[in-house]
Order: structure tokens, then C-alpha cells, then sequence
């Protein structure tokens, strides 16, 4: 596959942009290579500057769940610029996509709007403090919620000593108010209750993880959590950036039954334009600006434009049999994998929940983020280029997921397992060969 144009664009904004990329999960760091340079998108396809065609599972990383350039999208999005991009002011499309996710998630009784994941999660820790008059949040090690100080930690060195930064920058007495527990293991949480009590202001968790993989929550983990949670007078808040619309029209709350006290929102809801969300009950809600004590703004906030995706991506979702459609074809792609795999005699372990899924280099189980870490990122390094070569888009990091959408076809699916036939048999060799 030649990418001259990729290669001069990348040595560009390498000389303008730090590490060439405005995100940095998009540099290859985790896969080697140099990134490509994306010049359209159309349904389930991506072409390259130098016109190379992708299927792609990337999905802008979760939004595009009706596929690029979807025309209810584009056109929203015109129909809203033609009139003004936006106005600081309150907008009827704000109360209109309000109303949709209320209608989806009967949790959020009350919905804020904001401009991304990062900023929802940042802005429901911050509600839960306010609401609950506490300091202390539990997250887990390997879940991810956008890149806020206080969430940016790892645990500290003894299992129930306040976290420590996991990125330079953050100070040292930002993480101390965070704690880490282990995913899937509510004896991990017990124990921070315990020793903490009613300093947790919250707990927030991916319902479904994503950021190490795909990793559903075992028999019993949500509920678990919201008991305790509740036990001890603190709030559940489920991350459900990406789980949100995708692993089922009312998110990962409707699939496993478990309700939160506050829900955060992103991706999707934006259908590709910057959009996030933080709602919840009335009770908890009420301590949001202007309401309440609580402060948080944003210029762009409740944007007509972004707001005008999201809506048009929401009301097609909303039709009848869209997520049937999605359940089949992820299912077809992941029996694709593990046959192909089983065929070529590499170890893979394929998780799936509805259209996200991971397929881990790994005998498995994988249950536990350490059990996510094991898998062998060489040999998914190995595949993702494989892949790529064979014109199939892969997120470029073993710990990511993959993401369809309503534009893939079963004929997608079927080119992908023949290209992951070729590319398992290259992990293979790569492993005989040492
Ligand atoms: P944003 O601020 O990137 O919109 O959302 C942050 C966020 C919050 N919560 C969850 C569960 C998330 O997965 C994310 C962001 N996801 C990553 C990919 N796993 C976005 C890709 C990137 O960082 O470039």
C-alpha cells in the first residue's frame, strides 16, 4: 500500500503538532507505523489521502454508528449552519435532544449538555461531590473518562492508599482524592468503603469497559456496585460514553437492569460533533448552576450544529430494528474472527457486547484488567497492519474497541474475515518464526 501523501502530512504536522496528532491514541504509538491521513469517509468506508479504501472499524471511536456521512446527518448539520452556528443563547434542538435522551435513559431526569466525554465525566464527579458534601471517588484501573487531573491515576502503591497520578502534570493532591479498584472485583471496592466510609462522594465505572479492551461487567458487578455505593451513601455514576445508544438504545443501564444516580454521555449523541452529556435524577441535578451551588459552563455548550447531528442520529436510531441489525452483523464479524483463529491455531479471545467488540491476543479469560494486559499487543500489531494492508480499518491499540455501525453490510463482514484469515496466518508465522 503506498502513502506518499500520508508520510508528508505526518512529517507537517509532526513540525506543528505535538507528536503530529491532536489526540494520542492516533500517532500508531501502540502498533508501530506512521498514521494515515483520512481525506473522506462514506458509510462503512474511509479513503486515505492517497486513496487507499478502507472498511472501517474505527468509527471516529464510537460516534458513527450510522456510518460516515450519514445524509440525515449532513443535512441536519447544514440545515442548522445556514442559520447560524451558534448563539450562547438557549436553542428549541437543545430541548429537543434533551428530551430524546430523557426518553432513552428515564434515569437522566434532568440533562446538561456539554462539548465531550471528558468534560461530562469531570462535571457528574463534580455534581456528586456537591450533592453528597464529599471528596473521595473510586475509579478502576483500566477504565477511562476522559483526561480531567482527578481522573488521570493509577492505584497508589498499597491497595487502599489514595491513587497516584498516571500522567505528568497532574499534581500529586489531585489524585490523593481518587481511589482505584479492580475491575469486576467488588472485594477491591469493599475494602476502599471500608477504610474510607463516607469520605466517597462516588463511584464511577464503565458499565460495559472499553479502554482495555472490551470487557463486559461479570454476574452481578453493576448491581454490586450500586449496593454498595448505596450502603455507604455514595453515587453510582456509570460512564456511558461510549456504552451510551450503542450496546442498546437506553445504554448499558437498559441491557443489564442496573439504574445509576448519575449517567454520562459522549460519542454517539453527537454524531460526530462535539457533543457530551452528565444528567440524572431531579434530586442530584438540582445542584447544577443556575439551580444549585454547583458551577459549570461552556461557550459551545447545547452547539446547533452538534446538536443537529445528534438529533438526526438519535431519531434513526430510534427505528425499528437498528439494533437487531447491529447485533447480527457484530455477531457474524466475531464468530468470523474465532474461526479464523482457530483456523491459523492463534490464541484469541473475541469479547463482544451488541456492536462493540475487542478481539483480545490472548487464550483468555480475560476478566480483569491484568488479564486484558497479558494479551500480546505484538502479535495485534502484527494483525492491525496486516489488516490495514487488506483495506480494513482497525482501532490501532489491542486495548480499544471495535466499533460497527448500521453502514456495514454482511459483505463487509465477510471481506474482513477473509482479510483476518490472511492476517492471522502472518501472527502465526510471525510467532513460528520467533
Ligand atoms: P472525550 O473527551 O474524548 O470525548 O471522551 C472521553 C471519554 C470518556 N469516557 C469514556 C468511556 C471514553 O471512552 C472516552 C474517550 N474514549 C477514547 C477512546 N477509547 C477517545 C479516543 C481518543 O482519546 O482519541
Amino acid at each position: 500500500m503506498k502513502t506518499p501523501l500520508s508520510r508528508s502530512l505526518f512529517a507537517q504536522a509532526q513540525a506543528l503538532i505535538p507528536g503530529g496528532v491532536n489526540s494520542p491514541v492516533r500517532s500508531f504509538g501502540a502498533v508501530g507505523g506512521q498514521p494515515l491521513f483520512l481525506h473522506r469517509g462514506h458509510g462503512a468506508r474511509v479513503w486515505d489521502v492517497d486513496g487507499n479504501e478502507f472498511i472501517d472499524f474505527v468509527g471516529s471511536w464510537g460516534p458513527l454508528i450510522l456510518g460516515h456521512a450519514h445524509t440525515d446527518v449532513v443535512a441536519a448539520v447544514r440545515a442548522a449552519a445556514g442559520k447560524g452556528t451558534s448563539f450562547g443563547a438557549p436553542t428549541p434542538r437543545e430541548v429537543e435532544l434533551a428530551r430524546l435522551i430523557h426518553e432513552a435513559v428515564p434515569s437522566m431526569e434532568l440533562v446538561r449538555l456539554v462539548n465531550s466525554g471528558t468534560e461530562a465525566a469531570m462535571s457528574a464527579i463534580r455534581a456528586a461531590r456537591a450533592y453528597t458534601r464529599r471528596s473521595k471517588v473510586i475509579k478502576f484501573a483500566g477504565c477511562y473518562h476522559g483526561h480531567a487531573d482527578g481522573l488521570l491515576v493509577e492505584a497508589g502503591s498499597g491497595a487502599i492508599t489514595h491513587g497516584v497520578p498516571s500522567s505528568a502534570g497532574v499534581p500529586p493532591s489531585y489524585a490523593q482524592e481518587t481511589l482505584v479498584a479492580e475491575y469486576n472485583d467488588l472485594a477491591t471496592v469493599e475494602r476502599l468503603f471500608q477504610a474510607y466510609q463516607q469520605e466517597i462522594a462516588a463511584v464511577i465505572v464503565e458499565p460495559v469497559a472499553g479502554n482495555m479492551g472490551v470487557v463486559p461487567p461479570a454476574a452481578g458487578f453493576l448491581a454490586g456496585l450500586r449496593d454498595l455505593a448505596h450502603a455507604y451513601g455514595a453515587l453510582l455514576i456509570f460512564d456511558e460514553v461510549i456504552t451510551g445508544f450503542r450496546v442498546a438504545y437506553g445504554g448499558a443501564q437498559a441491557l443489564y437492569g442496573v439504574t445509576p444516580d448519575i449517567t454520562c454521555l459522549g460519542k454517539v449523541i453527537g454524531g460526530g460533533l462535539p457533543v457530551g452529556a452528565y444528567g440524572g435524577c431531579r434530586e442530584v441535578m438540582e445542584v447544577v448552576s443556575p439551580l444549585g451551588p454547583m458551577y459549570q459552563a461552556g461557550t459551545l455548550s447545547g452547539n446547533p450544529l452538534a446538536v443537529g447531528a445528534g438529533v438526526a442520529t438519535l431519531r434513526e436510531l430510534r427505528k425499528e430494528g437498528r439494533y437487531e441489525l447491529l447485533e447480527r452483523l457484530a455477531s457474524s464479524l466475531a464468530h468470523g474472527l474465532v474461526e479464523a483463529a482457530q483456523e491459523h491455531d492463534v490464541p484469541l479471545t473475541v469479547h463482544r457486547v451488541g456492536s462493540m467488540l475487542t478481539p483480545f491476543f490472548s487464550a483468555g479469560p480475560v476478566v480483569t484488567y491484568a488479564d486484558a494486559r497479558q494479551a500480546d499487543t505484538g502479535a495485534y500489531a502484527t494483525f492491525f497492519h496486516a489488516m490495514l494492508e487488506r483495506g480494513v480499518y482497525l482501532p490501532p491499540s489491542q486495548f480499544e474497541a471495535w466499533f460497527l455501525s448500521l453502514a456495514h453490510t454482511e459483505a463487509d463482514i465477510a471481506q474482513t474475515v477473509q482479510a483476518a484469515r490472511f492476517a492471522l496466518a502472518a501472527v502465526r508465522a510471525a510467532s513460528v518464526a520467533g
